[in-house]
């Protein structure tokens, strides 16, 4: 089996960058390069936390300052905002059986958002938020 890996090209020209990282689905705007690894091609690393490989796992590239982050967090679907912003659904059941939207199950998919760059702020530390948007679950079927 061969694993597609994320790699990305400044469109003013440039080198090519090869993230390292296999990716099934990728998404972009702006300087943000978002994508999901299958923890199955990456060499079975359980790259959320959850125990098990089995997992697709949101990454994000900032191209603004060529860091990778993983967010650790499983992605059903994704799509990047103009403004750094990634939303995502992540399914209870595949983070770890997490309970995410404060409801006590972990029967749901719940809506989650990655600030890229912050819009609250430039310091790292107010970088690579996720937030939960808590009692909201939505089932796509
Ligand atoms: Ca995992
Ligand atoms: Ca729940």
């Amino acid at each position: 089996m061969s694993d597609t890996v994320v790699q990305v090209h400044p469109v003013t020209g440039g080198d090519w960058t090869n993230l390292g990282q296999a990716g099934d689905a990728v998404s972009a705007a702006g300087n943000v390069v978002a994508f999901t690894t299958p923890e199955s091609e990456q060499g079975n690393t359980d790259l959320n936390g959850d125990g098990d490989t089995v997992d697709r796992v949101l990454q994000v590239y900032s191209a603004d300052t060529a860091a990778l982050t993983n967010v650790a967090q499983t992605a059903e679907d994704f799509v990047v905002g103009e403004q750094a912003l990634v939303a995502f659904r992540t399914r209870e059941a595949r983070q770890g059986n997490q309970v995410l939207n404060d409801d006590g199950d972990t029967l749901d998919d719940v809506l989650q958002v990655y600030d890229a760059v912050s819009l609250l702020g430039s310091s790292a530390a107010e970088r690579g938020t996720v937030g939960s948007i808590a009692s909201r679950s939505f089932h796509i079927s």
